[in-house]
C-alpha cells in the first residue's frame, strides 16, 4: 500500500465544494488515514513550495495559498501517488480533462483546486510538513463485513 498527501486549497472551500472533491477520492476506493482543516502560515507554505521560489507565480501562488483556510488529507491505497494525481488531472487546466477533479472545477492553473504528491518522495517530505505522526490513523477494511 501507498500513501499520498492531498490539500484542497483555499478556493474548495470558498465554493462549498469540500465533499464533492473528498468523495472523488473515496469513491475510488482511497482509505483516509488523517484530514485536517487547517491555516498555512508563511513558513509552511514557503517549505512546501520550496521548489518554485522565483518563479514569476511564485508571490501570487502564496498569496493565494494565504487567502483562506486549507484541508490537508493523507489517502492509502494501491499506486495511490498516481492514482491521485490521474484522478486531479494535469496542473495546466487547459490539459485537464472532464471527469478529472481539475477537469471539473478548476477555473485557472494557478487556482487550481488541489494539490496532491507527485512521488512517493514528495509524499513523505510533504506528510512530516502537515502531520504529526500521531495524527494519522491507520485502518483496515472490515474482511467482507460492512458496517
Ligand atoms: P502540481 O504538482 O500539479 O500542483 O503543480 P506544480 O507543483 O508544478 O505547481 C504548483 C502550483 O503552482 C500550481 F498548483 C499552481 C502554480 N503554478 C502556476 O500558477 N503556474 C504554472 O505555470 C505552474 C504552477
Amino acid at each position: 500500500m501507498e500513501r499520498t498527501f492531498v490539500m484542497l486549497k483555499p478556493g474548495v472551500l470558498q465554493r462549498r465544494i469540500v465533499g464533492t472533491v473528498l468523495s472523488r477520492f473515496e469513491r475510488k476506493g482511497l482509505r483516509l488515514l488523517a484530514l485536517k482543516l487547517m491555516r498555512m502560515d508563511k513558513a509552511l507554505i514557503e517549505a512546501h513550495y520550496a521548489e518554485h521560489r522565483g518563479r514569476d507565480f511564485y508571490e501570487k501562488l502564496v498569496d493565494y495559498t494565504l487567502s483562506g483556510p486549507v484541508i490537508a488529507m493523507i489517502l492509502e491505497g494501491e499506486a495511490a501517488v498516481s492514482r491521485v494525481r490521474r484522478l486531479i488531472g494535469p496542473t495546466d487546466i487547459n490539459e485537464s480533462a472532464p471527469g478529472t477533479i481539475r477537469g471539473d472545477f478548476a477555473y485557472s492553473t494557478r487556482l487550481n483546486i488541489v494539490h496532491a504528491s507527485d512521488s512517493a518522495e514528495s509524499a513523505s517530505r510533504e506528510t512530516a510538513l502537515f502531520f504529526k505522526p500521531e495524527e494519522l490513523y491507520e485502518w483496515e477494511d472490515g474482511n467482507g463485513r460492512w458496517f
